[in-house]
């Protein structure tokens, strides 16, 4: 137990994950919708086409939600669900009705929306027009989220813009794993990144100048994270390396939204302009302008960030594999053979570094409200409701949390569970499982049911803590 009464508990989801009805009611079509539909693009050629069936079972999960105890629940709206052509000429009253039911039947239950903005669904008439590679995109994404704001803001005051950009910039322009499939690790991830933090920055300010005064709620980005430990602790090149990974991660982000309105210096050095210097890489890292550094200054109202895993770091300047984003950043990742395995393999449960992390994060930015959006484990087994090494995992993480808030001083407003229930995992498809429901993906109806880890947190929930 502890001595914030107000702390909010919740579990997180996201549409393409969990709602199916992909071409349902005049949704139009995702980048992930007609990239599953290509066999071989994601494990066991699963696709996200009926996933856990949301769309049809707002009263299911809100029971669930219920049964849990939330005090939050957050999920994504899906763009092409609302704008099936991506632009606001043409409104899905259906997809519509289906949010508002939704957000109706939480605030009925008490239960207050974290509502993200972007969880990578991308309507697929605007990748053609270039996608986020495309300056058009900004305004574009703003209009649908002055739409939501205004259709939803009532009942929404928490608003997620981008789900995990510094991921997806790697994943979807990088390394070319997620669609849209780019592989250009040398520019495209900064230059696509550059737009994500300028679409951010536009949203907020729209959320600022039309509807705060009136709706009153509060917006950020959500970054993913993983806590950097330096390989040996009395190495100071080791130390660098870790606060270097961490800086490409986090800061790459939070460093302009949070600091200084700029990317981080070391990522200018390494990546940025060095023209004056000779027979150095040409720069990748685009430059941003005095005005837009003012633009995205101070764009975020708390600090929102996903956790897994943590990862061990050393110093390096030899290219290892095909891809240079390691080389940029002159490091070498590995973990802990010690460390236990999950269903994804370098996805290790490791408790005490998310109190590293949330250290790391007070002292860079200046204690911040925090919330944990998600964090969570992926099982190996379809059947486990056992679930022992989700149980493990959430009593230990949140332990570690409630450390860093009581005896650190972190200001940790909140703790998302990943997930509700068991989901689409993107290329890994139907196989890790993350719910604190099992889901039967073989039955048409998805019954849900609670593991043990579902009765676990809803008890960890009842109690404001960890139950003696
Ligand atoms: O489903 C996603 C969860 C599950 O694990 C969610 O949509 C994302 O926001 C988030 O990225 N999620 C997630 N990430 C952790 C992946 C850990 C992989 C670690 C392996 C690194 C090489």
């Amino acid at each position: 137990m502890f001595d914030q009464p107000d702390f909010s508990w919740g579990v997180s989801s996201s549409s393409y994950q969990i709602e199916g009805g992909w071409d349902a009611d005049g949704k139009g079509p995702s980048i992930w919708d007609n990239f599953t539909h290509v066999p071989g693009n994601v494990n066991n050629n699963d696709t996200g086409d009926i996933a856990c069936d949301s769309y049809n079972k707002v009263e299911a999960d809100i029971y669930m939600l219920k049964a849990l105890g939330v005090k939050n629940y957050r999920f994504s709206v899906s763009w092409p669900r609302i704008f099936p052509t991506g632009r606001n000429n043409s409104i899905n009253s259906y997809g519509v009705a289906y949010y508002n039911r939704l957000i109706d039947g939480l605030i009925a239950n008490n239960i207050s929306p974290i509502v993200t903005l972007y969880h990578w669904d991308l309507p697929q008439t605007l990748q053609d027009i270039g996608g986020w590679e495309t300056e058009e995109i900004i305004d574009l994404f703003d209009s649908f989220a002055d739409f939501c704001f205004q259709t939803f803001g009532d009942r929404v005051k928490f608003w997620i813009t981008f789900n995990e950009p510094n991921i997806l910039a790697w994943l979807g322009y990088g390394e070319g794993l997620f669609p849209p499939n780019v592989k250009e690790p040398g520019d495209a991830p900064y230059k696509v990144a550059h737009i994500f933090l300028k679409a951010h920055a536009k949203v907020y300010h729209t959320y600022d100048d039309k509807y705060r005064a009136t709706q009153g709620g509060i917006i950020a980005p959500c970054l993913f994270t993983t806590w950097a430990e330096p390989k040996t602790p009395s190495d100071p090149r080791d130390i660098e390396a870790a606060d270097r990974y961490l800086q490409f991660l986090v800061g790459w982000f939070a460093h302009p939204i949070y600091k200084n309105g700029d990317y981080p210096d070391v990522m200018k050095w390494k990546v940025g302009n060095r023209s004056e210097l000779q027979n150095l890489p040409s720069s990748r890292l685009p430059v941003l302008t005095a005005e837009e550094r003012e633009y995205i200054r101070g764009t975020a109202d708390v600090f929102c960030f996903n956790t897994y895993s943590s990862k061990i770091i050393s110093h390096s300047t030899t290219r290892l594999s095909p891809s240079s984003y390691d080389y940029d950043r002159e490091i070498s990742i590995t973990v802990d053979s010690s460390w236990p395995t999950s269903a994804l393999p370098d996805h290790r449960p490791v408790a005490w570094g998310l109190r590293r992390l949330l250290n790391w994060i007070k002292e860079e930015y200046g204690n911040p409200p925090i919330y944990i959006i998600e964090n969570g484990v992926g099982a190996k087994s379809k059947s486990d409701i056992d679930d022992n090494a989700r149980i493990f995992y959430v009593k230990t993480y949140i332990d570690e949390a409630l450390k860093a808030y009581k005896v650190d001083g972190v200001n940790l407003k909140g703790y998302n569970a990943w997930s509700l229930m068991d989901n689409f995992e993107w290329v890994d498809g139907y196989e890790p499982r993350f719910g604190l429901h099992q889901i039967d993906f073989d039955n048409p109806n998805r019954p849900r049911t609670p593991k043990r880890s579902a009765v676990y947190y809803a008890e960890i929930i009842r109690n404001n803590g960890i139950p003696l």
